[in-house]
């Protein structure tokens, strides 16, 4: 959903913006989809389609219902559901995903990817994170898992089969070989894995073996892209999956962070989806140059079908971008108690309870506006920036009175406040990203939090620095969700839009 459609010969990565971490890529003829994990929040695992690599629409949300998605309310946020894998074969599309607050790996699958997707498939016999699926050409079907370890599976049971092994380590010395996929490409299978952390260290190694099982010999280049140890704009780069064209190229999503500021370098929107050209060269894959302009693929780019930024909650279910935390009872959150209005209807008291009211969608511009109509004649409630319990800014209305209230860890103020206006009011939260770092100590950008006079006129209540709402800081896998929340009683939004403002 980026700002602008590309034009020309060039594209723009992040190709997926906003936190989409961990992207698994397959290929259904011209058709390619990507899912990415999604942790506390729900609907889950998000699915994307493409028919260029470069412009992607969410389709839908692979778990979108309890039965697929449990999440208690004690699941921590960056908890729940951890790395996918997704793969066409035969026809139909298989999703494997750990929910590590949950039932451990699950296998999901579904003929169309935009769903409706399977009840689970439970894998009690898969120990590990990041589960990969590959079949060899006898069927087999293997799992493997962070480690890396491997174990081969029923894909229609779940049921594994002899003892789960270890089968490659990554590099000596290097930590976290997690994010297997194992690709038969020609005469070898390649496995494929990240290694060093999904912070700074990142980065992404190969290995190549004549069966399935290995044994492996690591790729003299290893590791095959990182981004560790030098100024390059995207950082963390790691957790990748291949996929080839129709007309034969290669190509490679990983997730990537953007940071902002001055030093460390603060990354606000999560881990972000990337792609990048890979060449083969002595049977080794060679990755081409990772940059925020990439030249565009060879084949014609499809029109950009940029998400709307503004909903008027006309529709009687919600789009797919829109998330909420570990569950929404539908008798919470709803478009047919006041049509044309999302009416939510408060559990927790603020977002620093696990299971607020909360509606939100993933910022995915360094720089954006966010305004929304709220009306509050019901009870409390407003628009929020929120990284996780701990770490969010909130302005929040009632029937007399606007709040703007920041969580940075142990702190919690109120941190200005003006009379509410008659009637429904417009909420702002403003997001500018710095231009400038004349100060190593620069946060990434500042949040300026308000309401507008009915003539439009924004009236800033405050203007709160933007590290406390940063990876660096809260912590996690997640990046920043820009949602309405309800913190008492009943609070209806009659629209909400999201403008970005990237230069
Ligand atoms: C994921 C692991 C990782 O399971 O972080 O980027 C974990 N690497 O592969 C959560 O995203």
């Amino acid at each position: 959903m980026s700002s602008k459609p590309e034009t020309g010969s060039t594209i723009n990565n992040p190709v997926i913006p906003g936190f989409h971490p961990d992207p698994s890529i397959c290929r259904a003829g011209a058709d390619y989809y990507v899912a990415c994990s999604s942790f506390e929040y729900f609907p889950g695992v998000p699915i994307f389609h493409s028919r260029d690599l470069a412009h992607w629409t969410q389709i839908g949300n692979a778990l979108d219902r309890p039965s697929q998605l449990s999440l208690p309310p004690d699941a921590p946020s960056s908890g729940g559901i951890y790395a996918p894998t997704l793969r066409y074969r035969d026809g139909r599309f298989w999703l494997i995903v750990t929910n590590v607050s949950g039932d451990g790996n699950l296998l999901f699958t579904a003929t169309d990817p935009a769903g409706p997707w399977s009840e689970p498939i439970r894998l009690p016999g898969v120990q590990g994170i990041d589960p990969d699926l590959a079949w060899d050409d006898d069927g087999n079907c293997w799992c493997t898992t962070a480690g890396v370890g491997q174990i081969r599976i029923d894909p229609h049971t779940g049921e594994t089969f002899g003892a789960q092994r270890r089968i490659w380590s990554g590099t000596p010395g290097a930590k976290a070989p997690e994010a297997p996929h194992l690709y038969r490409i020609g005469d070898y299978w390649y496995l494929l894995i990240a290694e060093g952390g999904t912070e700074r260290c990142h980065g992404v190694s190969i290995a190549r073996g004549r069966t399935p099982t290995g044994p492996f010999e690591p790729c003299p280049a290893n590791p095959i892209l990182t981004h560790r140890g030098t100024d390059l704009p995207i950082q963390n780069t790691g957790h990748a999956d291949l996929v080839q064209a129709p007309d034969g190229s290669w190509w490679m999503v990983l997730l990537g962070v953007r940071p902002h500021g001055g030093s460390p370098g603060w990354h606000v929107l999560g881990r972000e989806t990337f792609l990048v050209p890979v060449d083969w060269v002595d049977g080794w894959p060679v990755v081409g140059e990772l940059s925020s302009v990439m030249p565009a693929p060879s084949w014609p780019l499809q029109p950009h079908a940029v998400v709307p930024g503004r909903d008027d909650f006309d529709m009687s279910e919600l789009a797919p971008y829109w998330i909420s935390l570990r569950h929404r009872p539908p008798e919470d959150c709803t478009t047919k108690e006041r049509p044309g209005w999302l009416t939510l209807h408060a559990r927790g008291e603020s977002l620093d309870d696990t299971d607020v009211t909360f509606v939100g969608r993933r910022q995915q511009h360094l720089s954006c506006r966010v305004r929304a109509v709220v009306d509050v004649t019901e009870g409390r409630g407003g628009l929020a920036v929120r990284l996780d319990e701990q770490h969010h800014y909130d302005i929040e209305a009632s029937a007399d009175e606007v709040q703007v209230r920041a969580r940075i860890g142990p702190l919690n103020a109120v941190v200005a406040s003006r009379p509410a206006p008659p009637g429904p009011v417009v909420l702002r939260i403003e997001v500018a990203a710095v231009q400038t770092v004349n100060d190593a100590r620069t946060g990434p950008d500042t949040v300026s939090i308000g309401i507008e006079e009915p003539d439009g006129t924004f009236v800033e209540l405050t203007s709160l620095d933007g590290r406390y709402l940063s990876t660096e800081v809260g912590g996690g896998f997640t990046g920043r969700v820009i949602g309405m929340f309800a913190s008492a009683g009943s609070a209806h939004f009659d629209w909400f839009e999201y403008e970005p403002l990237d230069r």
